[in-house]
């Protein structure tokens, strides 16, 4: 890290300094602690402050650094009311009264990707969307890692952009949430990308176009943009001015799908760079994955045959469209990662056939008859449980049977006692998980025992 051309970046663009800013770290989360740590190598004194009584990694963090004041259980007025500088992790929701304070008395706001960026100097490459950021990112990773470079990933997917700065990358990849982006104006990535946009997280965001707003930031600077054609809203954020690189599974564009005999191929301009079917995922979103991938790969000049190799190796993540038993000539699919209307909707369309669909959970505020067309199109039957059941059912009511769970293991007896041989059953919630289960990862693996109980 060359401390002094970051504290200058970070003077230049944010008037952060050392000695004379006050700055208050908002959240005691993965995040806040790799700011705390950053921060620190940079000298810089600060406060954290947590609206939760414990934060969960709270004492390890006070056992590392006594020194550092720490605020908990409620946003504390006195500790913003001093502070020049907010850095907000996303959980932290900007309309918070504080913050709005805050803002109003001259706070500046910066967030972790902007300290990111002042401190990087190799390329990064951005991704965001409503589905499919995980699945883009890692295949970039791995398409990176065949190229010969050294590349470092993360950000939403999981490990704190900051925390991959000591990798001392050649190329970073960071999965970008909306909540990061709302907060985040300096990031000048090489190439980026906003996947698709459905309705999500509404709960935070005022409606489906400030949702957008908020995902297009993802563009700010002057790299590559890589549009997805096939988008309206993604497709409208193009910037004449700007280089672009479009893919799509339905049109010919930069990056499309192109029959050459029988064979369907993955495409750049005129030449067909793999077969599709020997990507190894299942749906046809996930071909609108690879197709942005390799955008985004050319758009930093990747090499397209180690790319190639990569994708057809890539061995999906877990929790996304994952096959998780055959029993009795019935497929059993956990995709409990269709945490939003989208995801769902993708999964239903990737089938030839009827299935039984198991959903439910938090809506967060999403429109439920969305579902409706093609659940009307592909599902056998419906078994609903969590949280907005109610609601979910109201907007399936009439297009199929709907049958209602407690739990995980009575929707998986349900499913099982209304599939025949040939049928599939798909866990894809169109929800989020945490009004029953701790995270997805727990929805999804409490699917997977619930199905091999059937067994016994
Ligand atoms: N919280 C409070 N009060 C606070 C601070 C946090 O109640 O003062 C709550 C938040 O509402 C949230 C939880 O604590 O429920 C964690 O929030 P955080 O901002 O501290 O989160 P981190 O632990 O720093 O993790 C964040 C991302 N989490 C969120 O955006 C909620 C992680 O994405 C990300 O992997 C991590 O930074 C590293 O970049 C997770 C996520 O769920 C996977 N993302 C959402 C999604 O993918 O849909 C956006
Ligand atoms: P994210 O990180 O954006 O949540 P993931 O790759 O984890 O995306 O996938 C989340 C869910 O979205 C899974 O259910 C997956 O099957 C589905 N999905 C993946 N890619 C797409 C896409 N391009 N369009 C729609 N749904 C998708």
């Amino acid at each position: 890290m060359d401390k002094l051309a970051i504290i200058n970046s970070l003077k230049k663009h944010f008037s952060l300094e050392p000695q004379n800013s006050k700055v208050l770290v908002v959240g005691l989360g993965i995040t806040g602690i790799s700011v705390a740590h950053f921060l620190q190598k940079l000298d810089f004194s600060f406060a954290i402050i947590d609206s939760r009584n414990k934060p969960p990694l709270i004492d390890e963090f006070c056992l590392h650094n006594p020194d550092v004041p720490v605020f908990t259980g409620g946003f504390d007025g006195a500790a913003f009311a001093v502070a020049t500088h907010l850095i907000v992790s996303p959980g932290v929701s900007l309309h918070e009264k504080s913050i709005i304070k805050a803002l109003a008395n001259g706070a500046k706001i910066v967030s972790d990707i902007d300290l990111f960026a002042c401190a990087v100097t190799m390329p990064i490459i951005a991704i965001t969307g409503s589905n499919g950021k995980s699945t883009v990112t890692t295949m970039l990773g791995d398409m990176a890692k065949a190229a010969g470079k050294h590349v470092a990933i993360g950000g939403n997917l999981g490990t704190p952009a900051l925390d991959l700065l000591e990798q001392n990358a050649e190329l970073y990849v960071l999965e970008l949430s909306s909540f990061q982006l709302e907060r985040t104006s300096v990031l000048n990535a090489a190439a980026a990308t906003v996947l698709n946009v459905s309705a999500d997280h509404l709960d935070r965001h005022a409606d489906i176009a400030e949702y957008a707003q908020e995902k297009q930031r993802v563009y700010q600077g002057d790299g590559v943009m890589v549009i997805n054609a096939d988008d309206a809203l993604v497709n409208a954020m193009q910037d004449a001015g700007r280089k672009t690189l479009s893919f799509s599974i339905k049109h010919e564009v930069d990056f499309y799908l192109a029959y050459q005999g029988e064979i369907e191929y993955l495409m750049y301009q005129q030449s067909p760079l793999m077969p599709l079917h020997e990507l190894p995922l299942e749906g046809r979103h996930n071909a609108a994955n690879a197709l942005a991938a390799l955008a985004l790969g050319v758009a930093v000049g990747l090499d397209a045959i180690a790319m190639c190799s990569a994708l057809k190796t890539f061995k999906g993540l877990d929790h996304r469209m994952q096959r998780v038993a055959q029993l009795h000539g019935i497929t059993w699919v956990n995709d409990s990662k269709a945490t939003n209307i989208g995801a769902c909707v993708a999964a239903l369309e990737g089938y030839e056939r009827k299935i039984i669909l198991i959903a439910g959970g938090d809506a967060k505020g999403a429109d439920m008859a969305e579902l409706t067309p093609v659940v009307k199109e592909k599902a056998k039957s419906v078994v609903l449980m969590g949280k907005d059941a109610d609601l979910i059912e109201q907007a399936l009511a009439g297009c199929v049977p709907i049958h209602r769970a407690e739990n995980m293991v009575q929707a998986v007896q349900i499913a099982a006692s209304l599939a025949s041989r040939g049928d599939s059953v798909l866990l894809s919630p169109a929800c989020a998980s945490l009004d029953q289960y701790k995270n997805y990862q727990d929805r999804g693996n409490q699917f997977a025992e619930a199905v091999l109980a059937l067994v016994a």
